[in-house]
């Protein structure tokens, strides 16, 4: 079993500092352990699945907790430009970065809107805290409405992303305060369970995944100081090691368009329906996270293959770039796909054939490499869920030492093992 989406945008660099080094005894987490989740020490043996805690909207309060002074609570509007780019600035200085300060993510406007203002958002998830003398923005987090399902059961979560904190208001307890505040607004609304993902380690993962990572451009990637060059290799061997054909090779294959939406959430759903938890799209949300958008700059790549009419295949990748910094300037910037989802009747066929599924998602993701590097991408990133683990190595892709945690708020589940080290052995 495997999972999910790996649509945190905001933790691929997390994930390469974390594995582990930040895990602590459960009463050291003062604001965790007060929080419907579940407790380190507890692991083991099957649980009943299901929500922690039960409350009701007439007994959540109506004000937001008040910020200590010289603070307030904003709502931003991503659909102004000044809101949006003061929500940009503020993430672009403070949010995730490396151990090593050598990248910072640039989300670019486009990325930001994509990912916050999914169907269903509204606008008071959009959630920041201004200093009350300057104006300026300092803390923000954010949600969307998911549908997820857990093994047999759907239910309705906010899905958190983007807590930052800006880096001298830091260690002053003020991520709590954020996070009580999504809680308090997602409970107004009826919403009493959160999916969200960390780099570190928090009471307590439901999965946990590894990073991987291949090269699209080896030499910018080496450059700039992402890929070492191995001991005995040289440059034109690394080259060579990770060219690609020019040109798609599987048949009918072509990008997904607004016709194709019925089926693809139909394909999607079926392929999804083998792993223990994953969201449940509706057209509306596959429209929206699935469909290139032409305005602006590209930020997701949607395929299919369509066989005699019927859609066979769909496979997707987004793109979200790093600022490449030297002596703290920015000099280019690193332009990295990450898979997103697919699907595959290979996948589906009574009996199970796990060499043809191997054999087609090799195929597929082989075209989405040369598709990605067409764009002009520098690295593909996938994480160990779903069926990755079936073409991770002979696709090239090396294990990074980043981990992505898998978190549900309110939910007690039992422990969801990542596709590539339990069946999917690569
Ligand atoms: S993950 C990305 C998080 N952002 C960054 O890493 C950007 C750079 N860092 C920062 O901006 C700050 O360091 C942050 C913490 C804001 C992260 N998730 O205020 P503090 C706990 C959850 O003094 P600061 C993403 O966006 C920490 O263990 N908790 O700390 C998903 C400690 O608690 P405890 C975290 O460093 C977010 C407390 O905060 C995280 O100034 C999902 C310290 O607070 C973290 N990533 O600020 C949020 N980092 O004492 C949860 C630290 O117990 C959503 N902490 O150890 C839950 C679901 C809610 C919805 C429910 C609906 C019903």
């Amino acid at each position: 079993a495997g999972l999910l989406k790996n649509l945190n945008l905001a933790d691929i660099m997390t994930g390469l500092a974390a594995s582990g080094k930040n895990a602590k005894d459960m009463g050291a987490y003062k604001f965790w352990q007060t929080q419907p989740v579940p407790r380190f020490g507890e692991e083991g043996g099957k649980v009943e699945e299901g929500p922690l805690k039960m409350q009701k909207v007439e007994d959540i309060d109506q004000e937001p907790q008040p910020l200590v002074a010289g603070f307030e609570w904003v709502t931003m509007d991503l659909a102004d430009d000044e809101d949006m780019k003061e929500v940009y600035e503020l993430l672009n200085g403070h949010y995730v970065e490396d151990d090593e300060a050598m990248f910072r993510f640039n989300y670019i406007p486009e990325v930001l809107r994509w990912a916050m203002m999914a169907p269903g958002w509204q606008r008071k998830y959009h959630i920041g805290v201004r200093a009350s003398q300057s104006r300026k923005l300092v803390a923000f987090i954010s949600a969307v409405p998911v549908n997820i399902r857990v093994r047999d059961r759907t239910f309705r979560s906010s899905e958190v992303n983007f807590l930052c904190v800006h880096k001298k208001l830091r260690g002053k307890r003020l991520a709590p305060v954020l996070i009580k505040e999504v809680t308090r607004i997602s409970n107004l609304d009826g919403v009493w369970q959160g999916l969200y993902t960390a780099g570190i380690v928090l009471p307590r993962p439901v999965s946990t995944c590894r990073y991987y990572h291949r090269a699209l451009n080896w030499t910018k990637l080496h450059a700039c100081g992402f890929s070492p060059l191995p001991n005995g290799s040289k440059p034109e061997y690394q080259v060579r090691k990770y060219a690609l054909p020019e040109a798609t090779s599987t048949k009918g294959l072509r990008e997904m368009q607004d016709k194709d939406v019925g089926a693809v959430v139909r394909l999607l759903t079926r392929y999804l329906a083998r792993f223990d938890m994953a969201p449940q799209f509706t057209e509306e949300e596959a429209r929206h996270w699935f469909l290139p958008k032409k305005d602006g700059r590209q930020v997701i790549w949607s395929y299919v293959v369509e066989d005699n009419g019927a859609v066979t295949d769909f496979f997707s990748f987004f793109c979200v770039e790093s600022s490449i910094i030297k002596n703290n300037e920015v000099n280019d910037v690193l332009r990295v796909a990450y898979l997103f989802y697919y699907a595959t009747e290979a996948g589906l066929s009574e009996p199970r054939d796990r060499a043809a599924l191997k054999t087609r998602l090799n195929a597929l993701v082989n075209d989405a490499l040369v598709l990605a590097k067409k764009a002009r991408l520098d690295v593909f990133n996938a994480l160990s869920l779903m069926d990755n683990g079936l073409f991770l190595g002979q696709q090239k892709f090396g294990g990074g030492d980043g981990q992505l945690h898998y978190y549900l708020f309110n939910y007690r589940a039992n422990h969801i093992s990542g596709g590539v080290d339990a069946k999917n052995q690569l």
